[in-house]
């Protein structure tokens, strides 16, 4: 009896190492790996400058909604979403951000936009998969883009819009599951306004603060009353949307990530701290390509230490931009302590795919790595990490 209890004891401990090393991170970092992506055309037709990936008539495998249609796994058989605006010659949906607005089970999705200066959500149908339901949610000004962040830590996400004439958040309140939502702004900081913007926790408190083109805004204790303080502290240019805010050299604070948006340049910018007071040194990390207006931060090769995955967006301003005639490509940065400088891995050398500007990385295939789900004015496109099961397509 005595035995068996030590088996039974013994068999669960086993169980609960093996669920922790299947859902927690790696506890050391390992050198990364060179990667293979297969390139996969869903349509190459396709215009929306986002993307979305969710379980969309909810079967067990991951779908793909880009503006007015959506594509069913795993054969992406076309679907009707709903028509979406076209302002002059620009389709809405500058963001695509998957998200259960009403908490009624389905997952909807927020579009923030630039043309018509709105934030709406499309409601999904539900079970009988009809058209989705289109809801204003505010006409708040140009906005390139807009993430998701728990900006309050009370465990529901929040919208951050990367505006060009204000800095706010928005809460999603939903009294009831399945109610109409209300969308409550809350201001952070008018200096924040601008091309580009970041959230992350900057100074250690373990609040997560807004980052502008021209310095942050420390969130304060309550971040729905009370005052967000603004620190002039770089100048960056007209970056991507987001400037990723990571700890890239590992030495405890948090450093800042970004590409320009519109021109040619990647940089970081480290966080230093000099008798108490903290500074910020700029370092280049590639000048070869431009138009990186949509980087993401995620672990490609699976080693436990995230890249900075970016690349072109494609005819950002119909050509006008530096660079835009230059090849579309796409690549990931991952971050070489010994080298103290990021180490660079093609992922597309000369396109067809361009990034847009809410692009995917998720595990689309569901086979343990991340993939790339890529929006554009050059189509939609995946790009299949081959890192693991590399043959079973
Ligand atoms: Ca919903
Ligand atoms: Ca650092
Ligand atoms: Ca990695
Ligand atoms: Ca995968």
């Amino acid at each position: 009896m005595r035995f068996a209890n030590h088996l039974l004891v013994g068999l669960l401990a086993l169980l609960y190492l093996s669920s922790c090393q299947t859902s927690a991170p790696p506890t050391s970092v390992v050198p990364p790996t060179e990667l293979s992506f297969k390139l996969h055309e869903i349509n190459k037709e396709a215009l929306y400058s986002s993307v979305a990936t969710m379980d969309v008539d909810q079967d067990g495998d991951l779908d793909i909604v880009h503006g007015g249609t959506w594509y069913a796994a795993p054969d992406w058989q076309a679907h009707f979403v709903t028509e979406v605006e076209v302002i002059n010659g620009r389709p809405d949906g500058y963001s695509h951000l998957e998200i259960d607005v009403n908490q009624d089970g389905w997952q909807d999705i927020v579009h923030v936009n630039f043309r018509s200066k709105s934030i709406y959500w499309l409601e999904h149908p539900g079970a009988d998969l009809g058209e989705w339901t289109k809801h204003i949610a505010d006409v708040p000004g140009p906005m390139e883009t807009g993430r998701l962040h728990d900006v309050d830590g009370d465990g529901q996400l929040d919208l951050v819009p990367s505006a060009w004439e204000f800095a706010a958040w928005y809460e999603i309140v939903v009294d009831q599951p399945g109610e109409k939502p209300k969308w409550v702004r809350h201001e952070i900081a008018p200096e924040g306004a601008g091309h580009g913007s970041g959230f992350g926790d900057i100074n250690g408190d373990g609040r997560g603060d807004y980052v502008g083109t021209k310095g942050w805004a420390e969130a304060p204790e309550d971040p729905r009353e009370g005052a967000w303080i603004w620190h002039a502290e770089f100048e960056l240019g007209r970056t991507s949307m987001p400037i990723v805010v990571a700890d890239v050299d590992e030495d405890g604070d948090s450093d800042l990530i970004y590409a320009i948006g519109h021109d040619y340049g990647v940089y970081w910018e480290e966080q230093t701290n000099m008798d108490g007071q903290r500074g910020w040194t700029k370092h280049l990390i590639d000048s070869t390509w431009s138009q990186g207006h949509s980087p993401l931060w995620v672990d490609l090769d699976n080693n436990g230490r995230k890249e900075f995955v970016a690349g072109k967006r494609f005819w950002a301003h119909e050509g006008k931009d530096p660079g835009a005639e230059d090849p579309l490509v796409i690549y990931r940065y991952e971050f070489d302590p010994e080298q103290k400088a990021f180490q660079r891995y093609t992922i597309q050398a000369n396109g067809p795919a361009g990034t847009g500007l809410d692009p995917k990385a998720v595990d689309l295939d569901q086979d343990g790595d991340l993939d790339l789900v890529l929006p554009g004015r050059s189509g939609l496109y995946w790009y299949e990490n081959l890192l693991l099961n590399p043959n079973t397509n």
